[in-house]
């Protein structure tokens, strides 16, 4: 799966996955399709759709096979083994069936990574090892001990979720991690205001200088007036600060 992401980074120069947070799923969908030749990823919630039908993952995965990019379902799952093998193989979203890339919080243990391989199909796994929101409790310690789960499971994990607010730290997972793994970085805005609720946004450069190789864009792009010219300014500033660090 690395492999896999790094080709369509290169492929596309873009190392922009889109976060559609819509509540209806022919918003994500429209989106999907405008920018898709943009991305590389798009990031679902699939369980803050008010409409959710089958249809919805099976429409996404056309588009993602058209547009060659992947999807990557931000469930966070976060519960012992069994519950989250019900929750990902089943429920009324079987995300196991259409997901490329899942998430899981590491705070509950290796049980964790074993239910959900035990239902798994084709999806791989990212950690988080830090959280963007203001305040949160991830601290070194347990991004550290995060990456060496990782590293027991390299057949299942592919990667982290990293912060840039905490450069120091996110330095520290890209130097345990290597190569041998990805980091994405959520809270991207061109702009860095706040939205009120704790969010904290950094650039594009910033973040690929701290070692991020993917950066995740909500609201800068989907509720921009022109997505489609906002994603090209996202992608286009990833994937030159990207060029410029690995020129470095
Ligand atoms: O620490 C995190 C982890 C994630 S996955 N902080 C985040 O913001 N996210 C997700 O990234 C969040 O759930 C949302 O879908 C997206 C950020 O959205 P934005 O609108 O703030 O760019």
């Amino acid at each position: 799966m690395i492999a896999k992401v790094r080709a369509i980074i290169q492929e596309k120069e873009s190392n922009l996955c889109v976060a559609a947070d819509f509540t209806k799923c022919e918003k994500v969908l429209d989106l999907a399709e405008k920018i898709g030749d943009e991305i590389c990823m798009l990031k679902t919630h699939v369980d803050i759709l008010e409409d959710f039908t089958p249809d919805f993952p099976k429409k996404l995965r056309a588009l993602a096979d058209r547009q060659n990019f992947l999807i990557f379902e931000d469930r966070k799952f976060a519960d012992i083994g069994n519950t989250v093998s019900l929750q990902f193989g089943g429920g009324i979203y079987h995300i196991s069936e259409w997901a490329d890339l899942i998430n899981a919080h590491s705070i509950v243990g290796e049980g964790i990574i074993d239910g959900l391989k035990k239902v798994n199909k084709n999806s791989a796994l990212i950690l988080l090892a830090q959280m963007t929101p203001e305040g949160n409790l991830f601290d070194e310690s347990y991004a550290l001990k995060t990456v060496a789960m990782a590293q027991e499971n390299s057949d299942f994990v592919v990667g982290f979720i990293g912060s840039s607010d905490r450069p120091e730290v996110l330095a520290k997972i890209r130097a345990a991690a290597g190569e041998d793994f990805l980091i994405l970085t959520p809270g991207i805005k061109l702009s860095s205001e706040s939205d009120g609720l704790g969010q904290t946004y950094n650039t594009p450069e910033k973040a690929i200088q701290n070692g991020a190789d993917i950066i995740i864009v909500g609201r800068g792009i989907y509720e921009s007036a022109d997505p489609i010219s906002e994603a090209e300014k996202y992608r286009a500033a990833g994937w030159n600060s990207m060029r410029k660090s690995a020129n470095e």
